[in-house]
Protein backbone atom coordinates (compact mmCIF):
# COMPACT_ATOMS: atom_id res chain seq x y z
CA UNK A 1 0.00 0.00 0.00
CA UNK A 2 2.90 2.50 1.36
CA UNK A 3 4.64 2.25 -2.50
CA UNK A 4 1.77 2.16 -4.26
CA UNK A 5 0.68 5.87 -2.36
CA UNK A 6 4.12 7.38 -1.97
CA UNK A 7 6.87 5.97 -4.52
CA UNK A 8 5.15 7.91 -7.58
CA UNK A 9 6.13 11.08 -5.45
CA UNK A 10 9.71 9.82 -5.45
CA UNK A 11 10.03 12.64 -8.32
CA UNK A 12 9.17 15.84 -6.05
CA UNK A 13 10.34 14.05 -2.23
CA UNK A 14 13.35 12.12 -3.06
CA UNK A 15 13.41 10.39 -0.13
CA UNK A 16 10.32 7.80 -1.32
CA UNK A 17 13.06 6.90 -3.91
CA UNK A 18 13.76 4.02 -0.79
CA UNK A 19 10.58 2.29 -1.19
CA UNK A 20 11.70 0.68 -4.17
CA UNK A 21 14.29 -1.33 -2.54
CA UNK A 22 13.11 -4.96 -1.05
CA UNK A 23 15.40 -4.56 1.30
CA UNK A 24 14.24 -1.52 2.63
CA UNK A 25 11.00 -2.74 2.88
CA UNK A 26 11.32 -6.01 4.27
CA UNK A 27 13.20 -3.94 7.07
CA UNK A 28 10.22 -1.80 7.84
CA UNK A 29 7.79 -4.77 7.36
CA UNK A 30 9.52 -6.72 9.89
CA UNK A 31 9.57 -4.04 12.53
CA UNK A 32 6.11 -3.12 11.28
CA UNK A 33 4.76 -6.79 12.12
CA UNK A 34 6.81 -6.49 15.50
CA UNK A 35 4.85 -3.28 16.57
CA UNK A 36 1.44 -4.88 15.93
CA UNK A 37 2.07 -7.89 18.13
CA UNK A 38 3.16 -6.01 21.39
CA UNK A 39 0.44 -3.81 20.76
CA UNK A 40 -1.95 -6.13 20.27
CA UNK A 41 -0.55 -8.45 22.35
CA UNK A 42 -1.50 -7.87 25.96
CA UNK A 43 -4.82 -6.79 24.82
CA UNK A 44 -5.47 -10.05 23.31
CA UNK A 45 -4.57 -11.99 26.29
CA UNK A 46 -7.01 -10.50 27.93
CA UNK A 47 -9.40 -11.04 25.49
CA UNK A 48 -9.16 -14.75 25.22
CA UNK A 49 -8.81 -14.98 28.90
CA UNK A 50 -12.62 -13.21 28.78
CA UNK A 51 -13.69 -15.85 25.74
CA UNK A 52 -12.33 -18.78 28.26
CA UNK A 53 -10.69 -19.29 25.12
CA UNK A 54 -7.75 -21.48 27.14
CA UNK A 55 -6.06 -24.78 26.21
CA UNK A 56 -7.58 -28.03 27.52
CA UNK A 57 -4.52 -29.90 28.09
CA UNK A 58 -4.55 -34.01 26.84
CA UNK A 59 -4.62 -36.38 30.17
CA UNK A 60 -1.37 -37.99 28.35
CA UNK A 61 0.70 -35.32 29.06
CA UNK A 62 4.22 -35.46 30.62
CA UNK A 63 2.97 -34.05 34.50
CA UNK A 64 4.73 -30.97 34.15
CA UNK A 65 2.05 -30.22 31.41
CA UNK A 66 -0.82 -30.26 33.59
CA UNK A 67 0.05 -26.34 34.91
CA UNK A 68 -0.49 -25.35 31.24
CA UNK A 69 -4.42 -25.49 32.25
CA UNK A 70 -6.19 -23.00 30.92
CA UNK A 71 -3.06 -20.54 28.98
CA UNK A 72 -5.09 -18.83 26.58
CA UNK A 73 -4.59 -20.94 22.86
CA UNK A 74 -5.40 -19.00 19.53
CA UNK A 75 -2.79 -16.56 20.01
CA UNK A 76 -1.94 -17.19 16.46
CA UNK A 77 -4.31 -14.95 15.56
CA UNK A 78 -1.94 -12.18 17.03
CA UNK A 79 0.85 -13.63 14.33
CA UNK A 80 -1.62 -13.88 11.33
CA UNK A 81 -3.05 -10.02 11.98
CA UNK A 82 0.84 -8.52 11.63
CA UNK A 83 1.65 -10.91 8.87
CA UNK A 84 -1.30 -9.73 6.85
CA UNK A 85 -1.31 -5.95 8.46
CA UNK A 86 2.29 -5.78 7.70
CA UNK A 87 2.03 -7.49 4.30
CA UNK A 88 -0.42 -5.43 2.86
CA UNK A 89 1.52 -2.34 3.96
CA UNK A 90 4.57 -2.91 2.79
CA UNK A 91 4.61 -5.37 -0.47
CA UNK A 92 3.83 -4.13 -4.07
CA UNK A 93 0.04 -5.46 -4.32
CA UNK A 94 0.36 -6.17 -7.87
CA UNK A 95 2.86 -9.05 -7.29
CA UNK A 96 0.40 -12.69 -7.39
CA UNK A 97 3.36 -14.24 -5.44
CA UNK A 98 2.15 -12.19 -2.65
CA UNK A 99 -1.85 -12.83 -2.58
CA UNK A 100 -1.16 -16.39 -3.01
CA UNK A 101 1.45 -16.79 -0.08
CA UNK A 102 -1.85 -14.60 2.05
CA UNK A 103 -4.26 -16.70 0.50
CA UNK A 104 -3.15 -20.11 1.29
CA UNK A 105 -2.17 -18.49 5.16
CA UNK A 106 -4.96 -17.22 5.75
CA UNK A 107 -7.14 -20.64 4.30
CA UNK A 108 -4.79 -22.63 6.67
CA UNK A 109 -5.23 -20.24 9.39
CA UNK A 110 -8.64 -20.40 9.10
CA UNK A 111 -8.78 -24.20 9.52
CA UNK A 112 -6.57 -23.91 12.59
CA UNK A 113 -9.43 -21.38 14.07
CA UNK A 114 -12.07 -24.36 13.58
CA UNK A 115 -10.01 -26.49 14.87
CA UNK A 116 -8.75 -24.78 17.82
CA UNK A 117 -12.21 -23.30 18.31
CA UNK A 118 -13.80 -26.78 18.47
CA UNK A 119 -11.25 -28.32 20.87
CA UNK A 120 -12.14 -25.19 23.40
CA UNK A 121 -15.78 -25.28 23.06
CA UNK A 122 -16.36 -29.27 22.75
CA UNK A 123 -13.36 -30.35 23.85
CA UNK A 124 -12.56 -32.36 20.55
CA UNK A 125 -10.96 -30.71 17.34
CA UNK A 126 -11.75 -31.82 13.70
CA UNK A 127 -11.04 -35.08 12.93
CA UNK A 128 -7.51 -35.98 11.83
CA UNK A 129 -8.80 -37.17 8.09
CA UNK A 130 -11.19 -34.19 7.96
CA UNK A 131 -8.53 -31.90 8.50
CA UNK A 132 -5.70 -33.31 6.36
CA UNK A 133 -8.74 -33.64 3.47
CA UNK A 134 -8.79 -29.40 3.58
CA UNK A 135 -5.59 -29.40 3.83
CA UNK A 136 -4.99 -31.19 0.87
CA UNK A 137 -7.65 -28.90 -0.81
CA UNK A 138 -6.01 -25.74 0.44
CA UNK A 139 -2.59 -27.30 -1.10
CA UNK A 140 -4.13 -28.30 -4.32
CA UNK A 141 -5.56 -24.49 -4.83
CA UNK A 142 -2.14 -23.44 -4.49
CA UNK A 143 -0.91 -25.77 -6.72
CA UNK A 144 -3.41 -24.57 -9.40
CA UNK A 145 -2.93 -21.11 -9.56
CA UNK A 146 0.90 -21.80 -9.73
CA UNK A 147 0.17 -24.13 -12.94
CA UNK A 148 -2.59 -22.36 -14.69
CA UNK A 149 -2.08 -18.56 -13.84
CA UNK A 150 1.72 -18.19 -12.68
CA UNK A 151 3.32 -20.46 -15.34
CA UNK A 152 5.30 -22.51 -12.72
CA UNK A 153 8.63 -24.08 -13.55
CA UNK A 154 8.21 -27.67 -12.81
CA UNK A 155 11.86 -28.20 -12.94
CA UNK A 156 12.91 -29.53 -9.11
CA UNK A 157 16.03 -27.64 -7.78
CA UNK A 158 18.14 -29.71 -5.89
CA UNK A 159 20.87 -28.51 -3.28
CA UNK A 160 25.11 -28.94 -4.25
CA UNK A 161 23.66 -30.41 -7.82
CA UNK A 162 23.52 -27.70 -10.41
CA UNK A 163 23.16 -29.43 -13.70
CA UNK A 164 20.62 -32.33 -12.20
CA UNK A 165 17.23 -30.31 -12.66
CA UNK A 166 14.37 -33.17 -13.24
CA UNK A 167 10.95 -32.13 -14.80
CA UNK A 168 8.57 -33.38 -13.07
CA UNK A 169 5.85 -32.05 -15.22
CA UNK A 170 2.81 -32.41 -13.32
CA UNK A 171 3.87 -34.73 -10.69
CA UNK A 172 5.17 -31.48 -9.13
CA UNK A 173 1.84 -30.39 -8.12
CA UNK A 174 1.90 -34.04 -6.02
CA UNK A 175 5.18 -32.61 -4.83
CA UNK A 176 3.71 -28.92 -3.84
CA UNK A 177 0.41 -31.06 -2.16
CA UNK A 178 3.07 -33.37 0.14
CA UNK A 179 5.44 -30.42 1.12
CA UNK A 180 2.38 -27.94 2.29
CA UNK A 181 0.42 -30.39 4.06
CA UNK A 182 3.57 -32.01 5.76
CA UNK A 183 5.05 -28.46 6.67
CA UNK A 184 2.00 -27.61 8.19
CA UNK A 185 1.62 -30.56 10.29
CA UNK A 186 4.97 -30.96 11.37
CA UNK A 187 4.98 -27.37 12.66
CA UNK A 188 1.94 -28.03 14.41
CA UNK A 189 3.03 -31.39 16.39
CA UNK A 190 6.35 -29.29 17.14
CA UNK A 191 4.05 -26.85 18.63
CA UNK A 192 3.92 -28.65 22.38
CA UNK A 193 6.44 -26.73 24.13
CA UNK A 194 6.66 -22.46 25.05
CA UNK A 195 8.54 -21.29 22.46
CA UNK A 196 9.53 -24.32 20.41
CA UNK A 197 7.54 -24.02 17.31
CA UNK A 198 7.74 -19.85 16.36
CA UNK A 199 11.28 -19.98 17.04
CA UNK A 200 12.41 -22.84 14.10
CA UNK A 201 9.37 -20.76 12.05
CA UNK A 202 11.52 -17.36 12.28
CA UNK A 203 14.50 -18.85 11.65
CA UNK A 204 13.06 -20.01 8.48
CA UNK A 205 11.45 -17.17 7.56
CA UNK A 206 14.45 -15.44 8.08
CA UNK A 207 16.22 -17.59 5.64
CA UNK A 208 13.89 -17.75 2.65
CA UNK A 209 14.11 -13.83 3.16
CA UNK A 210 17.53 -13.92 2.03
CA UNK A 211 16.50 -17.16 -0.46
CA UNK A 212 13.79 -15.29 -2.31
CA UNK A 213 15.60 -11.85 -2.25
CA UNK A 214 18.22 -13.93 -4.12
CA UNK A 215 16.04 -15.96 -6.46
CA UNK A 216 14.01 -12.73 -7.31
CA UNK A 217 17.20 -11.06 -8.30
CA UNK A 218 18.84 -12.01 -11.62
CA UNK A 219 22.13 -11.26 -10.89
CA UNK A 220 22.26 -13.20 -8.07
CA UNK A 221 20.54 -16.43 -9.65
CA UNK A 222 22.64 -16.21 -12.36
CA UNK A 223 25.90 -15.79 -10.32
CA UNK A 224 24.66 -18.31 -7.71
CA UNK A 225 23.34 -20.61 -10.77
CA UNK A 226 20.05 -21.03 -8.62
CA UNK A 227 16.70 -20.65 -10.48
CA UNK A 228 15.34 -17.11 -11.17
CA UNK A 229 11.78 -16.55 -10.55
CA UNK A 230 10.77 -13.03 -11.38
CA UNK A 231 8.81 -11.15 -8.78
CA UNK A 232 9.61 -14.01 -5.94
CA UNK A 233 11.90 -11.32 -4.14
CA UNK A 234 8.65 -9.69 -3.05
CA UNK A 235 8.04 -12.31 -0.82
CA UNK A 236 10.94 -11.32 1.24
CA UNK A 237 8.79 -8.62 2.81
CA UNK A 238 5.99 -11.32 3.57
CA UNK A 239 9.08 -13.08 4.94
CA UNK A 240 9.69 -10.28 7.16
CA UNK A 241 6.93 -10.05 8.34
CA UNK A 242 6.63 -13.81 9.93
CA UNK A 243 9.52 -12.98 11.47
CA UNK A 244 8.58 -9.72 13.07
CA UNK A 245 5.57 -11.01 14.25
CA UNK A 246 7.09 -14.31 15.58
CA UNK A 247 9.65 -12.41 17.65
CA UNK A 248 6.47 -10.06 19.16
CA UNK A 249 4.72 -13.58 19.49
CA UNK A 250 7.49 -14.92 21.75
CA UNK A 251 7.44 -12.30 23.90
CA UNK A 252 4.47 -13.43 25.49
CA UNK A 253 4.89 -17.01 24.19
CA UNK A 254 8.22 -17.67 25.90
CA UNK A 255 9.08 -20.01 29.02
CA UNK A 256 6.52 -19.86 30.95
CA UNK A 257 4.09 -19.25 28.04
CA UNK A 258 1.19 -16.43 29.00
CA UNK A 259 -0.37 -17.34 25.15
CA UNK A 260 -0.49 -20.59 22.93
CA UNK A 261 -0.91 -20.02 19.40
CA UNK A 262 -3.44 -22.70 18.68
CA UNK A 263 -3.60 -24.64 15.83
CA UNK A 264 -4.61 -21.32 13.65
CA UNK A 265 -0.79 -20.28 14.26
CA UNK A 266 0.59 -23.63 13.66
CA UNK A 267 -0.25 -24.83 10.56
CA UNK A 268 -0.71 -21.26 8.50
CA UNK A 269 2.98 -20.49 10.00
CA UNK A 270 3.73 -24.44 8.35
CA UNK A 271 1.64 -23.79 4.94
CA UNK A 272 3.24 -20.20 4.95
CA UNK A 273 6.82 -21.09 4.99
CA UNK A 274 6.40 -24.44 2.54
CA UNK A 275 4.60 -22.19 0.17
CA UNK A 276 7.26 -19.78 -0.06
CA UNK A 277 9.72 -22.31 -0.40
CA UNK A 278 8.04 -23.64 -3.70
CA UNK A 279 7.71 -20.46 -5.36
CA UNK A 280 11.56 -19.96 -4.43
CA UNK A 281 12.33 -23.01 -5.67
CA UNK A 282 13.88 -24.15 -3.04
CA UNK A 283 11.93 -26.97 -1.09
CA UNK A 284 14.83 -29.37 -0.22
CA UNK A 285 16.31 -25.53 1.44
CA UNK A 286 13.50 -25.46 3.79
CA UNK A 287 13.33 -28.91 4.67
CA UNK A 288 16.97 -28.18 6.01
CA UNK A 289 16.56 -25.30 8.24
CA UNK A 290 13.14 -26.74 8.56
CA UNK A 291 15.29 -29.71 9.91
CA UNK A 292 13.30 -29.38 13.47
CA UNK A 293 10.06 -29.83 11.58
CA UNK A 294 11.43 -33.24 10.22
CA UNK A 295 12.72 -34.53 12.92
CA UNK A 296 9.81 -34.10 14.89
CA UNK A 297 7.38 -35.19 12.35
CA UNK A 298 9.47 -38.38 11.83
CA UNK A 299 9.68 -39.50 15.46
CA UNK A 300 5.49 -39.85 15.67
CA UNK A 301 6.27 -42.01 12.29
CA UNK A 302 8.81 -44.28 13.31
CA UNK A 303 6.94 -44.05 17.25
CA UNK A 304 3.61 -45.13 15.76
CA UNK A 305 5.25 -47.54 12.47
CA UNK A 306 7.94 -49.72 15.44
CA UNK A 307 4.97 -49.54 18.08
CA UNK A 308 2.51 -50.69 15.55
CA UNK A 309 5.03 -53.76 14.42
CA UNK A 310 6.78 -54.74 17.17
CA UNK A 311 4.65 -53.41 20.64
CA UNK A 312 8.20 -51.76 20.85
CA UNK A 313 8.67 -47.75 21.98
CA UNK A 314 11.62 -46.07 19.63
CA UNK A 315 11.60 -42.56 22.08
CA UNK A 316 10.14 -42.54 25.58
CA UNK A 317 7.19 -40.00 23.81
CA UNK A 318 6.89 -39.08 20.56
CA UNK A 319 7.14 -36.53 19.31
CA UNK A 320 10.92 -35.90 20.09
CA UNK A 321 10.30 -33.19 22.62
CA UNK A 322 8.46 -34.99 24.86
CA UNK A 323 11.33 -37.56 24.63
CA UNK A 324 13.53 -35.29 26.08
CA UNK A 325 11.07 -33.90 28.86
CA UNK A 326 10.86 -37.79 30.14
CA UNK A 327 14.94 -37.53 30.04
CA UNK A 328 14.42 -35.02 32.75
CA UNK A 329 15.04 -32.23 30.89
CA UNK A 330 13.67 -29.46 31.48
CA UNK A 331 11.31 -27.51 28.96
CA UNK A 332 13.89 -24.05 28.28
CA UNK A 333 16.76 -26.30 28.16
CA UNK A 334 14.97 -28.14 25.39
CA UNK A 335 13.55 -25.19 23.22
CA UNK A 336 16.89 -23.32 23.29
CA UNK A 337 18.41 -26.56 22.24
CA UNK A 338 16.28 -26.43 19.19
CA UNK A 339 16.34 -22.88 18.56
CA UNK A 340 20.79 -23.54 18.28
CA UNK A 341 20.37 -26.96 15.82
CA UNK A 342 17.48 -24.61 13.63
CA UNK A 343 20.29 -21.67 13.10
CA UNK A 344 23.38 -24.54 12.64
CA UNK A 345 20.67 -25.64 9.87
CA UNK A 346 19.76 -22.68 8.85
CA UNK A 347 23.78 -21.41 8.26
CA UNK A 348 24.02 -24.84 6.47
CA UNK A 349 21.02 -24.38 4.10
CA UNK A 350 22.59 -20.74 3.45
CA UNK A 351 25.53 -22.53 2.04
CA UNK A 352 24.32 -24.93 -0.37
CA UNK A 353 23.69 -21.79 -2.27
CA UNK A 354 26.93 -21.42 -2.82
CA UNK A 355 28.12 -25.18 -2.40
CA UNK A 356 27.14 -26.27 -6.34
C1 LIG B 1 -0.33 -30.92 18.33
N1 LIG B 1 -0.40 -29.85 20.44
C2 LIG B 1 0.14 -29.88 21.79
C3 LIG B 1 -1.42 -25.56 21.72
C4 LIG B 1 -0.58 -25.34 20.50
C5 LIG B 1 -0.28 -38.65 16.38
C6 LIG B 1 0.13 -37.84 17.57
C7 LIG B 1 1.61 -37.69 17.61
C8 LIG B 1 -0.51 -36.47 17.48
C9 LIG B 1 -0.02 -35.55 18.55
C10 LIG B 1 -0.93 -34.32 18.52
O1 LIG B 1 -2.04 -34.36 18.11
N2 LIG B 1 -0.41 -33.25 18.92
C11 LIG B 1 -1.23 -32.02 18.76
C12 LIG B 1 0.47 -30.52 19.49
C13 LIG B 1 -0.64 -28.93 22.70
O2 LIG B 1 -0.50 -27.62 22.13
C14 LIG B 1 -1.68 -27.05 21.63
O3 LIG B 1 -1.76 -27.37 20.23
C15 LIG B 1 -1.34 -26.20 19.49
C16 LIG B 1 -0.46 -26.60 18.34
N3 LIG B 1 -1.17 -27.49 17.51
O4 LIG B 1 -0.55 -23.98 20.10
O5 LIG B 1 -2.62 -24.84 21.60
C17 LIG B 1 0.03 -28.95 24.08
O6 LIG B 1 1.39 -28.59 23.92
C18 LIG B 1 1.81 -27.82 25.03
N4 LIG B 1 2.29 -26.51 24.55
C19 LIG B 1 3.13 -25.79 25.37
N5 LIG B 1 3.59 -24.57 24.95
C20 LIG B 1 3.25 -24.05 23.72
O7 LIG B 1 3.71 -22.93 23.39
O8 LIG B 1 3.47 -26.25 26.48
C21 LIG B 1 1.93 -26.03 23.33
C22 LIG B 1 2.40 -24.81 22.89
C23 LIG B 1 -0.55 -27.90 25.01
C24 LIG B 1 0.61 -27.68 25.97
O9 LIG B 1 0.63 -28.70 26.92
O10 LIG B 1 -1.70 -28.43 25.64
C25 LIG B 1 0.05 -31.30 22.26
O11 LIG B 1 1.10 -31.85 22.50
O12 LIG B 1 -1.08 -31.78 22.32
N6 LIG B 1 -0.05 -36.20 19.83
C26 LIG B 1 0.88 -35.96 20.66
O13 LIG B 1 1.75 -35.12 20.45
C27 LIG B 1 0.94 -36.84 21.88
N7 LIG B 1 1.89 -37.94 21.57
C28 LIG B 1 1.53 -39.21 21.58
O14 LIG B 1 0.41 -39.57 21.85
N8 LIG B 1 2.54 -40.07 21.28
C29 LIG B 1 2.32 -41.51 21.21
C30 LIG B 1 2.12 -41.95 19.77
C31 LIG B 1 0.79 -41.44 19.24
C32 LIG B 1 3.22 -41.34 18.90
C33 LIG B 1 3.57 -42.20 21.72
O15 LIG B 1 4.59 -41.53 21.90
O16 LIG B 1 3.51 -43.44 21.86
C34 LIG B 1 1.52 -36.03 22.97
N9 LIG B 1 0.69 -34.88 23.21
C35 LIG B 1 0.86 -34.28 24.40
N10 LIG B 1 1.63 -34.79 25.33
N11 LIG B 1 0.21 -33.11 24.64
C36 LIG B 1 1.67 -36.87 24.19
C37 LIG B 1 2.28 -36.03 25.22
Amino acid sequence: MIYHLLYPLHTTYSAFNVLKYISFRSISATLTALLITFILGPWLIRKLKELQLGQRVREEVPERHRAKEGTPTMGGSLIIIAVVGSTMLWSILTNPYVWLVLFVTLAYSFLGFVDDYRKVKKGKGIAGKTKLFYQTIIALAGAAVLFIFLDFNTHLTLPFVKNIRPDLGLFYILLIVFILVGTSNAVNLTDGLDGLAIGPVMISAGTLALVTYLAGNSQFAHYLQIPYTSGCGELSIFCGTIVGAGLGFLWFNTYPAQIFMGDIGSLSLGGALATVAVIAKHEVLLAIVGGIFVIEALSVIIQVAVYQTKKKRVFKMAPIHHHFELKGWVEPKIIVRFWIVTIILSLLAISTLKLR
